[in-house]
């Protein structure tokens, strides 16, 4: 007999993609009113004229190929076509104090903002102003703080290169390094992390790699979700009969079994392909010591492979010409126990030799990861141990092999690139006074969690944030919101209405900003702008739809205006002509990055042109000049709380970051609801619970103090590790705390946060937010 599970919970046993795919899009069309247009602005996606998706990172084929079915993509671009609107007939009509008790999901639901809006206290509410009024207010309030460094200027990852190279200008023409962004939060233990292990923060594979490589190790990532078009390319391999070794905490449905939308037999006989060969349910926080475990057998297979004739497993002519620190490496994996990592990965000894087999058997590996790997206290350490596993064999710097890092925002990378950076380097320096003929402030800005930390403090007064939802994202929702209510002013360049914009501080402003989707026309006409994927390519983006009204702006147009409201003529910086032609912005570009030179010509090949990563040519950008293997943090050995369990925060398949969708995890077999923890089912038997019993989930260290609780959510006997529970993001992030962060990067550890649950008194849900 089946047991009936809780409302809305299903065991999901169909392959990801297929049909389920379809019908999907075709919802989404539907609910957001574009049936019509819906199928055109699709096709135009990432087609050599047409707009980039802003749905992931991946790469596509040269950005030239017929259009590629990706369901989330289509979520993606529909959610910025809408037809809704959202202007001030509605803002006169609700007060903020009344919308704050909205959902996420409703708040952005009400469609694209049309106004430039600033708040009145009197009447909580959003009331249309005029541009120039904006930006002068803007400026006087940025010219009345004391120092610059007390205001916070944060880039989600969505801004184009232009409008994040001018965004960088203006603030540092400005007088501060001050920026948070989106990446400190995400890849900050890859930006940071690699660069010590191979000289360059990014990716060292190409597309084209895929094609080749032997085998693809995937760490801590939800592809089918995610970064739906690289289902293409996993499918692709799996049919070659490339293992694919999985280490994730969950069975992530995409990564077991996979429909492709575009292979019509699969379609018509409702068959798929599997995808990994091998699932390894690592412990949330585990990969560092499997990574560990991993290389402690490469070591003993290879000394044993010698010590009887052999030539052993390692690359040694690239360990002897290319790298450091081997020894140190050896010792510290060696002097690792197999009782610790074994309780630390969740994984045994014998599971751990299975994947050294396989990582053995292939010349080429190709290593993929998500934010299971960068989300920790450890985060940067685990990056820099997967470049290690890597470099034993050779597995960087070659074709076929290398590390390949799935960027969050669809230019996340190309914002970093182009200057968003709270470390500016002597080079970035030098190149912004070669262009501009002023010298940029050098000394360290803050990152996300230092720039919330001072807003939290009153140290910071002022926030100007190139889209995003910092609030929503960051943790401890309790003393973020409360600092971001204490801000003199708060400025939101922004395409849709979010709880950040209703945390108002004494001055608050939204401005209305052109999507990827819209036509931009400015003085010279219609402009594109460029952005760069996963695997540094570089392209250009046009977007052509009629914009959600006539009063939005560009990015670069928007700021510009700011810019020129706070600076007058300070170094004589020309933005009008530079947001008129947007081929002068790139020309500055290319004079501060010489990485981009010939900017314009080449992003007028099709499918554009790839930065140059030196590690892709074993050139090692370190100090030493050579790939080093770094030492792993330790495993740490005290012994929580028994009671204590560890709390991953996840994507759901219907929301991007905290934008929701809708309340579905068809993959995971939850429906209607996102109030949901994912348990063990010896964890739930242990403390006396059962399968859709209500919950309350308390921080059990770390940084928020006091500690924090969300209640009434419901528990779904999953098959997770023991020990550990998974919900959904943001609404978790209030038990996450402030301070819980890996202090090599900032990255917050949004995938490890203790917790204890008690059985809940609450029959609702709780608000979780604020
Ligand atoms: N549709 C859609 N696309 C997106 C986004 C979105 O929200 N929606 N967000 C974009 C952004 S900004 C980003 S950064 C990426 C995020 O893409 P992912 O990195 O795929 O993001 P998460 O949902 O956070 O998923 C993390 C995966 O890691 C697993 N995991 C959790 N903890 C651990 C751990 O400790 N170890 C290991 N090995 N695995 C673990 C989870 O089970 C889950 O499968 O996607 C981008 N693309
Ligand atoms: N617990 C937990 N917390 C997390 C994470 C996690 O896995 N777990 N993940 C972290 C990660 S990886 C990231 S990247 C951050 C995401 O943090 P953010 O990037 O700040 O958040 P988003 O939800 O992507 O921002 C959505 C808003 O961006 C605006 N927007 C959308 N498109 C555009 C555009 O084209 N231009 C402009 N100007 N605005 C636009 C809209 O107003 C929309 O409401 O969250 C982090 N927080
Ligand atoms: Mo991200």
């Amino acid at each position: 007999m089946t047991k009936k599970r809780p409302d809305g919970i299903e065991t999901y046993t169909a392959p990801a993609g297929g049909w389920g795919a379809l019908k999907a899009v075709a919802k989404t069309l539907a609910h957001q009113q574009i049936v019509a247009q819906g199928a055109a602005t699709l096709l135009k996606a990432n087609q050599p004229e047409g707009f980039d998706c802003p749905g992931c990172a991946w790469p596509d084929p040269k950005h030239t190929s017929s259009f590629e079915f990706c369901e989330n993509g289509a979520k993606a671009i529909t959610w910025e076509s809408t037809a809704k609107r959202v202007g001030p007939a509605f803002f006169s009509e609700h007060r903020v104090s009344d919308l704050y008790n909205w959902t996420d999901h409703a708040l952005e639901d009400q469609g694209r903002l049309t106004h430039p809006l600033i708040y009145d206290r009197a009447t909580d509410q959003y009331q249309p102003i005029a541009w120039d009024e904006a930006f002068s207010v803007i400026g006087s309030k940025l010219k009345a703080l004391p120092d610059p460094n007390m205001a916070e200027f944060y880039t989600s990852g969505r801004a184009s290169n232009e409008a994040a190279f001018l965004f960088q200008l203006f603030v540092r023409a400005y007088g501060t390094n001050n920026f948070p962004d989106c990446s400190n939060m995400c890849h900050e233990a890859t930006s940071v992390g690699l660069p010590k292990s191979i000289g360059v923060g990014k990716g060292t594979v190409t597309l084209e790699d895929f094609d080749l490589a032997d085998a693809i190790f995937s760490f801590g990532h939800n592809p089918g979700t995610n970064h739906p078009r690289m289902m293409t390319t996993l499918h692709e391999a799996a049919r070659r009969g490339v293992p694919i070794i999985v280490f994730n905490p969950l069975k992530e449905r995409a990564l077991e079994k996979f429909a492709a939308p575009q292979d019509p037999v699969e379609m018509a006989t409702l068959s798929s392909t599997r995808i990994a060969s091998s699932y390894y349910r690592v412990k949330p926080g585990g990969d560092l010591a499997a990574l560990k475990g991993m290389m402690k057998r490469i070591f003993e297979r290879d000394d044993a492979d010698i010590a009887g004739g052999g030539d052993g497993y390692l690359d040694n002519e690239f360990i002897r010409t290319h790298t450091a620190g081997i020894d140190a490496l050896k010792e510290d994996v060696a002097s690792t126990s197999w009782d610790e990592i074994e309780k630390k990965s969740g994984l045994t000894e014998a599971m751990i030799d299975s994947a050294v087999d396989v990582y053995l058997k292939a010349k080429n590996v190709i290593l993929c990861y998500g934010m299971g790997i960068t989300q920790h206290k450890h985060g940067t350490s685990t990056v820099q141990q997967i470049a290690n596993l890597l470099m034993l064999r050779g597995n960087i710097g070659r074709p076929g092999a290398g590390i390949c890092p799935l960027r969050g925002h669809s230019n996340v990378q190309g914002d970093r690139t182009v200057g968003i950076t709270e470390i500016p380097n002597p080079a970035l320096i030098d190149g912004i006074e070669r262009a501009f003929g002023f010298r940029a402030p050098s000394e360290k800005g803050h990152n996300a969690v230092e720039a919330v930390e001072a807003i939290i403090e009153g140290r910071s007064k002022a926030l100007v944030c190139l889209g995003g939802n910092l609030a929503v994202a960051m943790s401890d929702p309790q003393a973020t919101f409360a600092g971001m209510r204490r801000l003199e002013l708060a400025v939101h360049i922004a395409t849709k209405l979010n709880r950040s914009h209703l945390l108002t501080a004494q001055t608050s402003i939204i401005l209305p900003v052109l999507g990827r989707t819209d036509s931009d026309i400015q003085a010279s006409g219609q402009q594109a702008v460029t952005v760069e994927d996963s695997m540094s390519m570089v392209h250009s983006s046009r977007g052509f739809l009629n914009p959600p009204g006539e009063l939005l702006k560009s990015e670069p147009a928007i700021i510009a205006g700011i810019a020129k409201a706070t600076l007058g003529s300070l170094h004589d910086i020309d933005w009008d002509g530079m947001v008129g032609d947007y081929n002068r912005i790139r020309d500055k570009i290319e004079i501060v990055f010489p990485d981009f030179h010939d900017f314009n010509a080449r992003i007028r090949q099709p499918g554009g042109f790839r930065l140059d990563i030196p590690a892709s040519h074993r050139q090692w950008r370190t100090a030493s000049g050579k790939a080093e293997f770094l030492v792993g943090q330790a495993l740490g050995g005290e012994e929580a709380d028994p009671d204590m369990l560890i709390l991953t925060t996840l994507r759901s398949h219907d929301q991007y970051n905290t934008t929701i969708y809708g309340l579905d995890d068809r993959y995971r077999g939850v429906f209607g609801r996102r109030d949901v923890i994912f348990m063990n089912k010896d964890d739930l038997a242990r403390r006396g619970l059962a399968d859709g019993d209500r919950i309350d989930v308390t921080s059990a260290a770390g940084g928020n103090t006091p500690p924090q609780t969300v209640r009434g959510y419901t528990v779904v006997a999953y098959d997770i590790p023991q020990g550990a529970i998974a919900g959904y993001y943001p609404e978790m992030n209030r038990v996450i705390g402030l301070s819980d962060y890996d202090k090599n990067s900032g990255t917050p550890s949004y995938k490890s946060a203790p917790v204890m649950v008690h059985r809940s008194e609450s029959l609702h849900p709780s608000e979780a937010l604020g």
